[in-house]
């Protein structure tokens, strides 16, 4: 006698194309999250290696916030540094005491302009653009 698999294993793909065609569309009741670049200034001379700082926020958590150098991922900072500053300005916010974030990127030998763009990420995927800055990577002396 012959058992047969048939409705078991229909099923079985079913559930498995569903889920992997499912979009993951945004929450309407997620807050983007936000914040600042504060280094380097806009329009500020700089070393091949610099330091890119500021802070961000979210409703929920900030995973991490992106460095595009040029529309170039240069590198990722989760927020952690301390910012007493935040805590006054956005009491709202349970991470806003060490929603600081920095990271040292390498803008690259070539002497010249860049453009510098950090975008927060929250916890379920949601991007802002938190800050620009173009720059000049001074020549050696
Ligand atoms: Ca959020």
């Amino acid at each position: 006698m012959m058992r047969t698999f048939g409705p078991a294993l229909a099923l079985a793909v079913t559930v498995a194309l569903g889920a992997a065609c499912r979009e993951s569309r945004p929450n309407p009741d997620n807050v983007l999250p936000f914040g600042f670049l504060d280094s380097p200034a806009n329009g500020a001379a700089v070393a091949r290696v610099t330091r890119v700082a500021g802070w961000a926020l979210d409703d929920g958590r900030v995973s991490r916030v992106d460095v595009y150098v040029d529309g170039r991922f240069a590198g990722s900072s989760t927020p952690g540094l301390l910012r007493p500053d935040l805590v006054a300005a956005y009491p709202a916010y349970p991470d806003a005491a060490r929603g600081g974030w920095e990271l040292a990127v390498d803008l690259g030998e070539r002497e010249g302009g860049r453009h510098i763009l950090a975008q927060a990420v929250d916890d379920q995927g949601a991007t802002r653009d938190v800050g620009t800055a173009s720059v000049t990577v001074a020549g050696r002396p």
